[in-house]
């Protein structure tokens, strides 16, 4: 099934001022209007310096021409691209150019949605793309960028692959077999798709937490005044990002930082000192500090070992874990080895409260995650699961059929490989354009 027919057009690098610039045309006009702005086109595939003109053949730019004749192309239409220099108003008005000559302009990802609809790539490697432009850590890139290279099919393939050979033996069954005998293949059916059943929800229970790696999370520092959160803060980001004093009550506004924690996105966010106070500013700000933590994912719940005593007033919070560490612990050397004891002045202890974060998140070490995870991803497979689930030796062979059918009906909607005009629109939104 192929997108629509005609030509689309878009910058592909990002607004603002850059070294080079590139606009890109993909569609059946592609060389055709290229060729107005740029001249002969070089062969596919090789770049080629022209002069870039308008639709009234007026100079603009002038930089490299790249041709890739469909189907071997991103979108598997003929694509073109046009690497002038990176300013943004020569890339509109060549960009006006292809419009005024016949092209559309592209919607976010239509690029993209067309190398799925023309079979370029599978719908969890279109994801991918956009997973792999927007990953804000390495690892994130890496997850992003093994989806790409097809590492989801990868792993589902085997399981659509068992479901098939059962559905065979069922409907070879229900085919051919003596209807009034007993069914011989359906406790060997009901003993596999059980198994596969349980095979799927493991997969799913060790995908979930690392969907983290996309989303990112945020991370809340509370705890009472002066127990040190703006110093971790600080020492955690690895800036200056927060004023620190020792007069209790330094900080009053909600302070936030982007760091990442074992290759997780993490807004980092910094509050006032939970205490009763009569100060109107700072009571504002312990406001306000209740609710960053209530927006939160995580909460660390920093106390000082300097005063073991002294404990803020957390706001009840179902739902959020929350992580208390020691802070101070270069001043009050020993402890229990079972408290997390750092320092923000020395470092100490900071590196085990990564992993402890990493561990509340359910990403334990070990049986590392390949692919980046989305939501979708694992609403089909734990679908796949509950049809899987409901087959049993007591069922007959015509429901067990039907229950692998519906279970192989969600691993190829996870693929994209059927009923995906639905999805297509809330998938590819979420990309840029030019992409
Ligand atoms: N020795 C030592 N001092 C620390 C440590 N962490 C913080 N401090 C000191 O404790 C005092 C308070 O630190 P802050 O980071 O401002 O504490 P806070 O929790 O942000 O305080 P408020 O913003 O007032 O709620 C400062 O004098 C810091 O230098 C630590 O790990 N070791
Ligand atoms: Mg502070």
């Amino acid at each position: 099934m192929a997108g629509d027919a005609d030509t689309i057009v878009a910058v592909a690098t990002p607004p603002g001022v850059g070294g080079i610039g590139v606009l890109r045309l993909s569609g059946s006009r592609a060389f055709e209007l290229a060729g107005r702005i740029a001249g002969p086109l070089p062969p596919s595939r090789r770049a080629g310096h022209r002069p870039f003109r308008d639709s009234e053949g007026l100079l603009v730019d002038d930089g490299l021409v790249l041709a890739f004749s469909g189907p071997a192309s991103y979108t598997g239409e003929d694509v073109v691209e046009l690497q002038g220099h990176g300013s943004p108003v020569l890339l509109q008005r060549l960009q006006e150019a292809a419009v005024r000559l016949g092209a559309r302009l592209a919607r976010p990802g239509e690029f993209t949605e067309r190398a799925f609809l023309n079979g370029r790539m599978d719908l969890a490697q279109a994801e991918a793309v956009a997973d792999l432009i927007h990953a804000q850590t390495a690892t994130a890139a890496r997850l992003a960028r093994n989806s790409l290279d097809g590492a989801l099919a990868e792993t589902v393939e085997p399981i659509a692959g068992e479901i098939r050979d059962l559905r065979v033996l069922i409907e070879a069954e229900i085919d051919f077999g003596e209807t009034d005998l007993e069914s011989a293949v359906a406790p060997e059916v009901a003993r596999r798709a059980g198994e596969l059943a349980r095979s799927v929800d493991a997969l799913v229970a060790r995908m979930r937490p690392a969907r983290i790696f996309t989303t990112g999370m945020r991370l809340a520092l509370v705890g009472a005044p002066n127990v040190g959160k703006s110093s971790l803060m600080n020492r955690l980001a690895d800036a200056e990002v927060a004023i620190v004093t020792e007069v209790a009550g330094t900080t009053r506004d909600v302070l936030r930082a982007p760091i990442a924690i074992e290759g997780i996105p993490v807004e980092l966010i910094d509050t006032a000192g939970l205490r009763d106070s009569d100060d109107a500013v700072e009571r504002i700000g312990i406001e306000r500090a209740r609710s960053a933590a209530a927006a939160a994912d995580m909460i660390l719940e920093i106390r000082d070992l300097t005063r073991p005593e002294v404990r803020a007033d957390l706001p009840d919070l179902p739902g959020i874990p929350v992580l208390r560490i020691w802070n101070k612990a270069d001043l009050v050397p020993g402890g229990s080895p079972h408290a997390l004891r750092v320092s923000a002045v020395t470092g100490e202890g900071l590196d085990a409260l990564r992993s402890a974060i990493r561990a509340e998140l359910g990403l334990g070490t070990g049986n590392e995650q390949r692919f980046s995870v989305r939501a979708r991803h694992l609403e089909t497979l734990s679908e796949a699961a509950v049809f899987l689930h409901r087959i049993v030796p007591e069922s007959l062979p015509d429901m067990m059929a039907e229950e692998l059918r519906l279970a192989e009906r969600a691993l190829e909607q996870l693929l994209g490989r059927r009923d995906h005009e639905a999805l297509l629109g809330a998938i590819f939104a979420g990309f840029c354009i030019g992409k």
